[in-house]
């Protein structure tokens, strides 16, 4: 009898056929940039590991939003399961992360990522914890340097009276204030208009968000202040987490670590092009900046951030060395 004409074995081989489809676990993660950027090449080398390591049993759906506050609040009540994001925002969930953010605090690259692959950068995924969150990797953003349309910033006095957007960040608030520019926070996605009305003059951000985002665009020139080292993190809800089994967490944190050296490496390719990308693209690019004298106008700032953040964490994190360095 032709298999048509028996339904139960129809069902059954029906079954089967939608059985991967359904046996398939959706992981919808999103980030605030363009897919090619240092961002994007995180989230892409996490799907393309987590999909490998479990056989296609995951399928990791990467989505654009650019809105950073908004996507923590949706990883923190589910709608989304992880996200990419700047610690900008991460201070008014976690206010531990605020200790970060701190201007010059990290010297370089290499102190960046050394002190938040450690036990200090642990212990601060660690404080997402009681917020009902999971800190699950640092990434990276890369250090912000100033850009504007008014004028050639190469000390403090330039920045005296500036309308810089900044992150919704109250240590990056605080700083340019203490610099007499006039700070204006506002979510990334609200950046580029603001931009080209003129609410603010001028925002800040690493090179690989400045070039990713063509913000050359709307920025005439660009100061490398390097001012401050601003990191990512990789938030996911923790229902997303506790529902795997163990092995397949285990494979979520191999492909978080491939995620951090995708998006680490291309933070230091885009540093090392990104300058004379942007100079081709027409931007007016001051190289000379005054650090010394942007570090003295902000020490009224410094003082107060070691009140009233962690003094001693901070103290550990300006203090840390690589083992035998
Ligand atoms: O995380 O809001 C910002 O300026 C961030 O640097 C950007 O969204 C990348």
């Amino acid at each position: 009898m032709p298999i048509f004409r028996r339904p139960a074995l129809l069902g059954a081989l029906a079954s089967l056929l939608v059985a991967p489809a359904m046996a398939q676990t959706q992981i919808t993660l999103q980030h605030a940039l363009p897919l090619n950027s240092h961002y994007g090449a995180g989230a892409t080398a996490l799907k393309e590991t987590l999909e490998r390591l479990t056989n296609n049993r995951f399928r990791v759906n990467i989505q654009r939003n650019d809105n950073e506050r908004e996507m923590i609040e949706s990883v923190q009540i589910g709608t989304i399961d992880c996200t990419i994001t700047s610690t900008g925002p991460v201070g008014n969930f976690v206010p531990a992360v605020r200790n970060v953010d701190v201007p010059f605090l990290f010297r370089d690259y290499a102190h960046a990522r050394g002190v938040l692959d450690s036990e200090i950068g642990q212990g601060l995924l660690a404080q997402f914890t009681p917020r009902g969150l999971v800190g699950v990797i640092w990434l990276e953003n890369g250090f912000r340097h100033l850009t504007n349309s008014r004028r050639e910033v190469n000390a403090p006095a330039d920045v005296r009276g500036m309308k810089v957007r900044t992150m919704e960040n109250q240590v990056h608030m605080r700083a340019f204030s203490a610099l007499g520019a006039l700070p204006t926070p506002m979510a990334f996605s609200e950046l580029v208009p603001a931009l080209q009305q003129g609410t603010v003059d001028g925002q800040e951000n690493p090179i690989p968000v400045i070039v990713a985002n063509n913000l050359n665009q709307v920025q005439r020139f660009l100061s490398l202040t390097a001012h401050v080292y601003s990191p990512a993190v990789l938030i996911c809800n923790p229902a997303t987490l506790n529902r795997m089994s163990a092995a397949d967490r285990a494979h979520f944190m191999e492909a978080a670590r491939a995620a951090q050296r995708a998006n680490r490496e291309r933070v230091s390719a885009d540093e090392a092009s990104g300058v004379d990308e942007l100079r081709r693209r027409g931007m007016t690019v001051v190289t000379q900046v005054d650090t010394a004298a942007f570090q003295a106008a902000l020490a009224p700032a410094f003082a107060e951030f070691e009140r009233t953040l962690d003094g001693a964490l901070l103290r550990r994190i300006r203090d840390w060395r690589p083992a035998g360095g």
